[in-house]
């Protein structure tokens, strides 16, 4: 089953700064950054809360890499702000199938490379009342 809420992502066009204002705003600091090619971002990990599974709960800023990426398109319609959330699993691929059983579209037919090896799936958002969904099986 779902276990936690993993993440919020949230688009911004400059990842250094939007770092820079959720360190001096709040005081929560990156714990891990990459950049994923396949996903068309650059992005910083802030760990909010741990959580009882053992995992946590982060923020995911998310700068494009390129303009025709999920993010890019996004930016360019809505502006910065709230992009998807994710929800944390212990068997992504279980759980992707059991919610696509319930007639929500899962954008991923196998499980793709997230943040620092995670496994991950989305599914639509006009399926979940307009929120882009993430489901993501950690290795953290
Ligand atoms: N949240 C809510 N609705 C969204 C959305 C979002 N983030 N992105 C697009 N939509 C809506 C659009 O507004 C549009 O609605 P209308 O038809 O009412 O105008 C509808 O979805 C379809 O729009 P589209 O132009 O076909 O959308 P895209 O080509 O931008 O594709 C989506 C949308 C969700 C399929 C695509 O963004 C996707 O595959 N996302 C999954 C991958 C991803 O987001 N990766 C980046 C994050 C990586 C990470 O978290 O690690
Ligand atoms: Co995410």
């Amino acid at each position: 089953g779902l276990t936690r809420l993993d993440h919020v992502g949230i688009a911004c066009r400059d990842l250094d700064a939007a770092v820079e204002f959720y360190r001096s705003t709040y005081g929560f600091e990156v714990e891990h950054e990459e950049v994923n090619e396949e996903q068309g971002v650059r992005e910083a990990m802030l760990r909010i809360n741990g959580t009882d599974d053992g995992g946590a709960t982060y923020l995911q800023l998310l700068e494009p890499t390129r303009p025709d990426s999920p993010v890019g398109k996004f930016l360019e319609r809505n502006g910065e702000g709230v992009h998807h959330i994710a929800f944390g699993t212990g068997d992504v691929a279980a759980s992707a199938a059991e919610v696509g059983g319930r007639g929500v579209r899962v954008l991923d037919a196998a499980p793709r490379r997230g943040t620092a090896g995670s496994q991950i799936v989305f599914l639509h958002p006009k399926d979940c009342g307009g929120v882009l969904t993430e489901l993501v099986q950690s290795t953290r």
